[in-house]
Parts: C-alpha cells; sequence; structure tokens
C-alpha cells in the first residue's frame, strides 16, 4: 500500500483520497465537499470504518471479564490497539498509555488527580497564552479550589511564544508547565523539546496537549522527555470517543485513581479498594471498544503512509495556503510563517463576520471552521472575537485552497470587504 500512496517521500494525493469515502460525497448536488476543518476533526479512512465494522460483526464481547472466545477477542484487539498507539509515540511500555474519552479528558485526568494530591496554595503552573480552554479550564478549576497560580507564557505579535519570559517565569519554581504542542489557532509548532528541557532544569513537571501535533508530525515522548501527554484519536483518522494520556511510570504509579467502578480495581471491601495496576487503575467502567479498536486501524493507516510523508505534505499545503490568501485584500492570517507552522490557518476579514465567511464559504462545498476554537484568551490578546479557520490533513489539494480563495473572493463581492 505504502507504494501508490507515498512516491519517494511525496504523497499521491488522489490515491489518499480514495481511502477516505467522505471526500467522494457532495455536499449539494453538482457541488462537491472541500473539507477543510480537520482540526476539529479529521476524517476517517475506510480502513477504521471497516476494522470497527468488522469487530462489532464478529468479536463484540465486554473485556477483561469472561472467560469465553469473544472475550478473549474483544479484549485482544483493545489491548492490541494500545501497543499499537503506544509504539507509535515511542512509549516505552503500553502500561503508560491510558485510554481516556479525548484529550480534554486526559488533561482533566492529570489535573484531578495529581494536580490534587501533589499540589497546594500557592504552588505555579505554568501555561501559554495560546491553550485551547481544554489545556486551561482544568487547571483554572484546581485554582480556584487549591489556591494554585497560574502564570502565562505570552504569545508574541507573530505568534510564537515568548521564551525569554517564560525563562523568567521559571525562576517562580513551577510545579508544572502544560502548553500545546501546536496551536490549534495561530498553527504555531512550539519547541516542545526545549520547553520540557527548561521545566526540567527548574524542576518541573512537563505536560504536553499533543492534541494538533500527534495526528501531523512524529512525536516520541522518550525523546521529547515528557511528563504527560495527551491527544484525542479524532483527529488522527480515529474514531471519536477516544483518547489516550501518555505518563512516566513512576508518576502514575504515585497517582491517586480517577474515576471508581468496575475494572480499576484489584479488591473491593464495603468500607475500602485496592487500586488496580496501571494502566487499568485509570480506566473505571466498560470502556469504548469498537473506539480503541479504531484507534489501533487509525494508527495502522498512518504508520502506512508514513507520518513524515503527511507532515511534509502539509507543509507544502499551508504555504501554499498562506501565499495565496496573502493576495487576498482585506484578509489578515494570524500566526507565525510556514516555516513554524503545521497545517492551520486562521484569519480575520474586513467586515465580513466568521460566521458569514463560513457561511457563503459552505454554499461552495467548503467547510472551514468560524468562532473562537476554544481559545478565547488567545483571540482577546488578538483583540477579535472570533476568526475563521481552515485546517489542512493528508487529503488536503493545491486545488482546495484555491476553491478557498475564489470563495473568499466570493465574501468580498457579497461584503465588499
Ligand atoms: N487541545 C488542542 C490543542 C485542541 O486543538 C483540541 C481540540 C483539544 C485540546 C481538545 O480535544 P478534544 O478531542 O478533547 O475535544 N480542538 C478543536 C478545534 O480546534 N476545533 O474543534 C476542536
Amino acid at each position: 500500500m505504502k507504494m501508490d500512496r507515498v512516491q519517494n517521500g511525496t504523497l499521491n494525493v488522489e490515491q489518499v483520497r480514495a481511502d477516505f469515502p467522505v471526500l467522494q460525497r457532495e455536499v449539494r448536488p453538482g457541488v462537491p465537499l472541500v473539507y477543510l476543518d480537520s482540526a476539529a476533526t479529521s476524517q476517517k479512512p475506510l480502513e477504521v470504518i471497516q476494522a470497527m465494522d468488522a469487530y462489532y460483526r464478529s468479536s463484540n464481547a465486554n473485556i477483561h471479564r469472561g472467560i469465553h472466545t469473544l472475550a478473549e477477542e474483544a479484549t485482544y484487539l483493545y489491548e492490541e490497539a494500545r501497543s499499537k498507539v503506544a509504539a507509535f509515540i515511542g512509549a516505552a511500555s503500553p502500561k503508560q498509555v491510558i485510554y481516556t474519552r479525548n484529550c480534554t479528558e486526559a488533561i482533566n485526568l492529570v489535573a484531578y488527580t495529581w494536580g490534587r494530591k501533589f499540589l497546594q496554595a500557592g504552588d505555579v503552573i505554568i501555561l501559554t497564552e495560546m491553550e485551547h480552554h481544554a489545556n486551561l479550564v482544568p487547571w483554572q478549576i484546581l485554582a480556584e479550589e487549591r489556591g494554585v497560580q497560574l502564570e502565562f507564557i505570552p504569545v508574541t505579535a507573530d505568534g510564537m511564544l515568548d521564551l525569554e519570559a517564560y525563562k523568567k517565569l521559571l525562576e517562580k519554581e513551577p510545579k508544572l508547565v502544560a502548553f500545546a504542542h501546536m496551536s490549534n489557532v495561530l498553527g504555531t509548532i512550539n519547541p516542545a523539546k526545549e520547553i520540557i528541557r527548561l521545566a526540567h532544569q527548574a524542576g518541573a513537571l512537563a505536560l504536553v496537549d499533543a492534541a494538533q501535533s500527534v495526528p501531523h508530525m512524529p512525536v516520541n515522548v522518550q525523546d521529547l522527555d515528557a511528563d504527560f501527554l495527551a491527544f484525542s484519536a479524532h483527529k488522527m483518522c480515529g474514531p471519536t470517543g477516544i483518547g489516550a494520556l501518555y505518563g512516566r511510570k513512576e508518576i502514575l504509579e504515585a497517582m491517586p485513581v480517577f474515576m471508581g467502578g468496575g475494572d480499576m480495581i484489584k479488591k473491593v471491601h464495603l468500607r475500602s479498594f485496592t487500586p488496580n495496576e496501571l494502566p487499568y487503575k485509570f480506566e473505571a467502567g466498560t470502556p469504548a471498544i469498537a473506539e480503541a479498536v479504531g484507534f489501533g486501524a487509525a494508527v495502522d493507516y498512518l504508520k502506512k503512509i508514513g507520518i513524515e510523508a503527511i507532515g511534509a505534505h502539509e507543509h507544502q499545503i499551508v504555504a501554499y495556503a498562506l501565499e495565496r490568501l496573502e493576495e487576498v485584500p482585506g484578509l489578515k492570517v494570524l500566526g507565525p510563517s510556514a516555516d513554524n507552522r503545521g497545517g492551520v490557518v486562521a484569519f480575520s476579514f474586513g467586515v465580513a463576520h466568521p460566521h458569514d465567511i463560513s457561511q457563503i464559504l459552505d454554499s461552495e462545498g467548503i467547510a472551514i471552521r468560524a468562532g473562537h476554537h476554544c481559545a478565547m484568551p488567545l483571540h482577546d490578546k488578538f483583540h477579535l472575537a472570533a476568526t475563521a479557520r481552515a485546517s489542512f490533513y493528508l487529503y488536503n489539494t493545491h486545488q482546495e485552497v484555491d476553491r478557498l480563495v475564489e470563495g473568499l473572493y466570493k465574501v468580498r463581492e457579497i461584503f465588499g470587504s
């Protein structure tokens, strides 16, 4: 398969597109879909859909319980997928990969368990001004409850983190530095390895919100030396309803349990319980089994295509998009140049509200996202209530960027912006 979809490290996008059933559809008769909203959720290749379908058709059972053929198959598939996900991010052991509902739940798990056990009033957590609410609100809740102090690495006018300011903040001896590997608005790829190195030097742990990086670039938790790393399957060709938290083993072991119930215990008495081993300790109740199977299939798919080739393709598309969008009068792109950016372009456009832009583009079959993209403080920083955002993945083409630009000229005609 690798042969026909990738040639000399370059994606054959037409071949790739054929793997995604939804990309064949027309939004309305004669209007083909241009899907530019993969930062919200990616489309799913047939292999993922089929893996989940096959699971339900032939192996559906609850896991870790029954000693019957189907239960054993389901358990095997669920754990096999965990091993695939662990290998994909370079984790030393699958035991360090905890299934969660999504990236949001993974970060909340850390805030609720590690945060509540190890942090006290006055302790400092460093975040950044470009965080998604998923890596902001859980810490705000903790701050309110425990008197933990939040500090923020500033974002510069061109959408980069101010690392000099970060170094100053580290003098406050934080307990945790939690940051987005890639911004879902600015597209900025942050220097994760350096941020983590500096955090460790200052005695802090580091949590990487990798929701926008794991789907698009090689991410290796051991190379990064991350203490925690969180991401969602649905942004990486997998299903909704499942994500993962990677954690350093000794930290996960020291953390108290998250939710209570079946599977997360070794023993239960009427008034007490003994927690299970990793990773089950953090997985209470019947999990998303079919979704785990789909998650594993998504990793297989990305590996077959090659994450480097995917990243290189997106880099080309985003560089082309930046070049084409610059031509459109009145349009202002947020964030850095293509060199420091993944496949996300958010912009404002004169008098046209992002919702109107999105609606007009939708009439042309073009799906983008409009709003604050769950990053309100970042929008406040740039004095914007909302932006329009196009985001790209392995299946997007240069022609689709052209369609976007044509659509924006139509917006301009209507609004005279
Ligand atoms: N972190 C970042 C950087 C994100 O972009 C997102 C989702 C999340 C965390 C949360 O992921 P979830 O799967 O738990 O929801 N970002 C977006 C987006 O940009 N548009 O829709 C969801």
